[in-house]
């Protein structure tokens, strides 16, 4: 007698990371193409916990995790190094280990954080072990076009040591509702739309899977020590 045993593919895990208010919320319900991550336009951030997203595309399941924004505190009611063991512990925690890194920004402007947090996250965490790619937002108003950022600015990354595999240059957000009924930047944002999509499968196609389990940190102490 023979019996078939069919496993389940291992599910592809994609962090996005980033700053408060940078869109990553914004960037899920992007993809997802329905709202279901809370966004927040306040100066407070509204992701405390790290919460995950399940989508499909190209008939493969993506499993997209959103994280609280890296640079929280002072203002905000999430002391940054506790976002960071709470980040720690979320990448341990991932059984099928870790297939994408999405480093949300929001542009135009490059900022100082954004070079620490690359370094704290890539660097540290990670041990640059997993594909990187790069997601910059609030590109609705850039001439002659959003991609044409990445052109103009491609070398500031390289001068602070910040590589990644592939990039989008994208509006997370429809824009105001004008009086004709259509949303401002609503073809920014369907193209944007195209343009994320393909970014996740085109850098997860192939990747084999990578577990963060050599380090343990548990408490924001350890971290304190770790870097
Ligand atoms: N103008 C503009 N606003 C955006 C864009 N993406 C997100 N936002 C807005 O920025 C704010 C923060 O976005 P959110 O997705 O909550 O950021 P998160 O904290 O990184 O999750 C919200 O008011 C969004 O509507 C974008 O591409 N362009
Ligand atoms: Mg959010």
């Amino acid at each position: 007698m023979f019996s078939i045993f069919t496993s389940l593919p291992p599910s592809m895990n994609i962090i996005l990371f980033g700053s408060t208010g940078c869109g990553k919320s914004s960037i899920i319900n992007m993809l997802l193409g329905h709202d279901a991550a809370p966004t927040s336009s306040g100066a407070v951030g509204c992701t405390f916990e790290n919460s995950v997203y399940v989508t499909r595309m190209e008939e493969k399941e993506y499993r997209i995790y959103d994280t609280t924004g890296l640079d929280e505190g002072d203002a905000g009611t999430v002391v940054s190094k506790d976002a960071l063991v709470k980040l720690y512990k979320l990448l341990r925690n991932l059984e099928d280990g870790i297939t994408l890194l999405v480093y949300c920004m929001r542009g135009p402007r490059i900022t100082e954080a954004l070079q620490r947090n690359y370094i704290v996250f890539y660097d540290g965490f990670c041990r640059k072990k997993v594909p990187i790619v790069l997601a910059v937002t609030a590109l609705e108003d850039q001439e002659p076009d959003m991609e044409s950022w990445w052109t103009e600015n491609k070398d500031a990354f390289q001068k602070y040591g910040m590589e990644f595999s592939g990039h989008a240059c994208i509006t997370a957000t429809r824009g105001k509702k004008m009086r004709n009924g259509e949303f401002r930047n609503q073809a920014e944002y369907s193209e944007s739309q195209g343009v994320m999509r393909d970014l996740i499968v085109k850098h997860c196609r192939g990747v084999e899977p990578w577990k963060l389990n050599l380090v343990y940190i548990h408490s924001e102490l350890d971290l304190a020590l770790f870097f």
